[in-house]
């Protein structure tokens, strides 16, 4: 029997190492990396009390009491084709839509669970209206599903850091919980059209805090059949995972919350980036996720420009977030930012989209992109006269200018040193000088 064991275990963790992606997801991937920039949306009966999608786990709510919030869930402004059209004048070129978050409520028509958008006052699947939408207007949709669940009685709380005090009894039974998931997963995608990806979020529940050595979880989530289903179902859709870790065999995409890749500034992002898979960053415009009726900290137009610039430089998507109303209208503030975001793309996309990592880091100074040719240096900060570079790896700059209208810009380019001068008057969010380069 050991002997057995021993060899379906070797057998499982192979087939997890030798995941090859078929050839729709490596495409999938390659759009993915060049797409750049994304809409979050962190919205359901959560978003009722106005504070924040962690309100049963932080006011201690027990399942009884929090479910009494599907009875309030009746977003009378919610309109998907809005919502899509927002996302595509923003410039933003995918949809991550929360489609289950830790409490367990599901957005849309399921089977599996009575905590869903069908016993609501509103009675209309969500998933579905956004998902069509998506697909008529053309833009690409992702699915966030959270594996932490703060309701139900299967799920392994007890060995959480987090839902202890939902007043559910018993040690949970993960068979019984991975089955549900499955269940699920099979029905967003099977019912919704094609979907771009899974985010999947709270594998963290069951790790040791963030910082410390041993990082491996108390449970068996057992992925290998978690991705295999995705993978068979829909073979392009990409798989990430937002437990702060190396990425797992089976996964294509790695994101970090709050964090460019490889800073830790949030202190949420231990991980290393990747250099064989597409990245993603995920930010809020003000702190909350979830709507907060006290959160006021909207983060400026130059900050945002400035975050999707610097993810690009290294070569990863802004995942970007809003936090709806319950009733289902965008707060002004978000969708002034968004409108903003779309008016600098309309001009700036061509260094932003389509690019590659730049050849340096993010500097004091600002970022780099590059395409094709061209080399892009953001100029965030326009107090230096200068910026320099002792390893340019390019022979030849051809021409230097300005994005914004062509003005020629000076620089020297000479072994072990060119320096591009940019001491520009106008005070412009990013001043985008163009290198056209030579090997
Ligand atoms: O707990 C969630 C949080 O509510 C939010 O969904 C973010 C988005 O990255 N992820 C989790 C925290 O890691």
């Amino acid at each position: 029997l050991l002997i057995a064991i021993v060899f379906l275990s070797l057998g499982l963790s192979a087939k997890a190492q030798n995941y090859e992606p078929s050839a729709s997801n490596l495409k999938q991937r390659e759009w993915f990396s060049n797409a750049r920039f994304g809409l979050f949306i962190h919205w359901g009966p959560f978003s009722i009390p106005g504070s924040g999608e962690w309100v049963m786990n932080d006011r201690k709510l027990t399942v009884h009491n929090y479910t009494n919030l599907k009875d309030f869930f009746n977003p009378i402004d919610f309109d998907a084709a809005a919502y899509v059209s927002m996302a595509k004048n923003a410039g933003m070129k995918y949809i991550t839509l929360i489609t289950r978050h830790h409490d367990g409520f599901s957005m849309w028509d399921t089977k599996y669970s009575d905590f869903n958008i069908m016993n609501t006052p509103y009675k209309k699947d969500i998933v579905k209206m956004v998902a069509d939408e998506c697909h008529k207007q053309g833009i690409q949709l992702y699915f966030y599903y959270s594996l932490l669940d703060w309701r139900r009685e299967d799920f392994p709380h007890e060995t959480g850091r987090t839902g202890q005090n939902s007043g559910r009894k018993g040690k949970g039974d993960y068979a019984s919980y991975l089955q549900f998931m499955k269940n699920q997963l099979t029905e967003l995608l099977t019912n919704y059209g094609e979907i771009g990806g899974i985010w999947f979020d709270g594998h963290w529940d069951q790790t040791a805090p963030e910082g410390e050595a041993d990082r491996s979880s108390r449970i068996d989530w057992k992925y290998d059949e978690i991705y295999g289903l995705i993978h068979k179902l829909q073979p392009q859709c990409m798989i990430g995972n937002n437990h702060h870790l190396t990425p797992f065999a089976g996964e294509d995409f790695q994101m970090f919350e709050r964090d460019l890749p490889g800073e830790n500034a949030s202190g949420l992002s231990f991980q290393t980036a990747s250099d064989k898979l597409p990245l993603e960053t995920c930010e809020t415009i003000s702190k909350s996720w979830g709507y907060n009726l006290s959160d006021t900290s909207y983060k400026t137009n130059k900050q945002l420009v400035n975050m999707l610039v610097k993810a690009s430089s290294l070569g990863a998507n802004l995942l970007l977030n809003i936090g709806p109303m319950p009733s289902g209208k965008v707060q002004p503030e978000f969708q002034n930012r968004l409108a903003s975001m779309g008016e600098w793309l309309k001009f700036y996309g061509e260094s932003i989209y389509n690019t590659k990592a730049g050849f340096v880091k993010p500097q004091p100074w600002g970022s780099v992109t590059q395409k094709d040719n061209k080399v892009y240096i953001h100029i965030l900060d326009s107090k230096n006269a200068s910026v320099a570079f002792d390893k340019f790896p390019y022979k030849k700059i051809t021409k230097a200018y300005l994005l914004k209208d062509k003005t020629p810009i000076k620089f020297i380019h000479k072994k072990g040193l060119t320096e591009v001068y940019t001491g520009f008057a106008n005070e412009e969010i990013d001043n985008v000088v163009v290198l056209e380069v030579a090997k």
